[in-house]
């Protein structure tokens, strides 16, 4: 007998079962924090990071560079390495004979990309230069490792580089990411917040960080991207600077923002229910199922299925005709845990009205549909169900965000969701409420609201998110 899936009110053991039992990745590999994706969790992977790749491709290059990264280059930028020492993976040997300079498998990509930018870059005409890569990346990350939220081989590491001629054209492209970021995670249907991460929390070698975070059912925050504006800091360590128009040499001033599979994760965790996966129709690798209920011989309910799917097909619907033998509860549950959008069901009382009966997967609605009116009608349930997954997961969201003033609030809060409370703008006080709550501080809304610190009482009008983050 299959396993059944565990509620998803205990959300980190439906989160692993429903890995396994969707068949998105599998965590049996013999290496802690790796895993293989499965070729139904690769489909669904693809067809997110095609979404972002079509948003990408309007003005960034796709590029490739190497896995392997010179210690000399990787050593070269002070912060950044101190940032990702602990987190490095080192090739020390080729063969049996120790390498001259060992090389790093990249844990992101700024030592291997730069020293080409160096090449690349001549003159004020070559900027803005926007390249993105989508890789795998290797971090040997010390925290509790879990699948697609927390490995220590990123597979699927999206990121992005660019360079200007100037600190503010560096500042517009940080507000193009965050744009980019924002439409991306709407047509996952992912509720999302952004915010400046605080000083002592910035990508090392920033000059500011911004990240963007969702709510996962059990409270805590997923960081789910980050946007860097870089300054001059890896220009002046790699020394890549433009001549500009007056012909003077000047550094470039550049941005780097990422995601990772988090985004898959983040599709499962906030839609899913208790039955499995719900997959927004738009990365859905099935659209619509379709399961024919002979009854008797069946023939004409068989045939009658098989036209539909051929009509369904013909509209470039992604459609599978399940005409298996299984009884079909058994084929319901196998299309529910996998998260297909909607359900055509056609059994021989369908037939006689020339109908199909039509089953929403995320609010089991019914309907029967007659058969010259399917084809509209789906390409509208496919937008509808967008928009409901949409909504529900923003109330959700929003219901778990609170506006607080004292830290005791903030320590109820977070065990449910996202704390908003004033904030001076100090580190020191910053690190104290992070201490007195047993919370993270996600970083600053550029929203503002009139209050005191809940530290040192001074007045501020700075506001930050708190939150037990992943
Ligand atoms: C950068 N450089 O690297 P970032 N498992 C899964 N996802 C992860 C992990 C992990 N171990 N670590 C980070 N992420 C910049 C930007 C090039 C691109 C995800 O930034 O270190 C997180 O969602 O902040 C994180 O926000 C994102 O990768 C970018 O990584």
């Amino acid at each position: 007998m299959a396993k059944s899936l565990p509620k998803k009110a205990g959300f980190s053991e439906w989160y692993s079962e429903i890995l396994l039992m969707a068949g998105i990745v599998d965590v049996r590999y013999p290496i802690k924090g790796l895993c293989v994706w499965h070729p139904f969790g690769l489909v669904l992977r693809n067809r997110v990071y095609s979404i972002l790749r079509s948003l990408l491709d309007v003005d960034h290059q796709e590029a490739l560079f190497p896995l392997l990264i010179p210690e000399t280059e990787f050593m070269k930028e002070a912060e950044h390495i101190k940032g990702f020492e602990e987190e490095v993976y080192w090739v020390t040997k080729g063969g049996a004979t120790p390498l001259e300079v060992p090389l790093a498998l990249r844990p992101t990509s700024e030592t291997a990309i730069y020293p080409m930018f160096k090449l690349w870059i001549r003159s004020h005409t070559d900027l803005p230069l926007r390249v993105y890569q989508i890789v795998n990346t290797f971090r040997y990350e010390t925290k509790h490792t879990r699948p697609l939220i927390r490995v220590r081989e990123i597979t699927s590491f999206k990121e992005a580089h660019t360079a200007h001629t100037t600190w503010e054209d560096a500042e517009k492209q940080v507000h193009e990411a965050v744009r980019i970021y924002s439409e991306f995670y709407d047509r996952l249907a992912i509720p999302h917040i952004f915010t400046k991460r605080p000083g002592w929390d910035k990508f090392p070698g920033a000059d500011y960080s911004i990240a963007v975070d969702t709510l996962m059912p059990d409270g805590k925050t997923l960081q789910i991207g980050t946007i860097h504006h870089l300054g001059t800091n890896f220009a002046k360590t790699f020394d890549i600077r433009y001549e500009d128009v007056n012909g003077e040499q000047q550094y470039v001033h550049q941005t780097c923002y990422g995601i990772s599979e988090r985004c898959v994760a983040a599709v499962i965790a906030v839609h899913g229910d208790d039955r499995g996966l719900i997959l927004p129709p738009e990365v859905a690798p099935t659209q619509v199922v379709i399961v024919s209920i002979p009854f008797g011989e069946g023939k004409d309910v068989r045939e009658a299925s098989q036209r539909v799917h051929k009509m369904l097909s013909d509209e470039r619907f992604r459609v599978v005709l399940d005409d298996s033998d299984e009884r079909p509860g058994a084929k319901y549950y196998k299309w529910e845990t996998k998260g297909v959008p909607l359900r055509i069901e056609i059994g021989p009382r369908d037939l006689k009205s020339n109908s199909v009966t039509l089953v929403r997967r995320d609010t089991f609605e019914k309907t029967s549909i007659s058969v010259p009116d399917l084809v509209p009608t789906i390409h509208q349930k496919l937008k509808d169900i967008h928009t409901s997954l949409y909504e529900k997961a923003k109330k959700s969201f929003d219901e778990r965000m609170v506006d607080c003033t004292a830290l005791d609030e903030v320590k109820t809060t977070v065990k449910k969701g996202i704390a908003k409370i004033n904030w001076c703008g100090e580190e020191k006080c910053g690190l104290k409420m992070e201490e007195g709550t047993g919370a993270d501080v996600l970083g600053e809304l550029t929203q503002t609201k009139k209050g005191k610190c809940p530290v040192c009482g001074k007045k501020t009008d700075k506001v930050v998110l708190m939150a037990r983050a992943y």
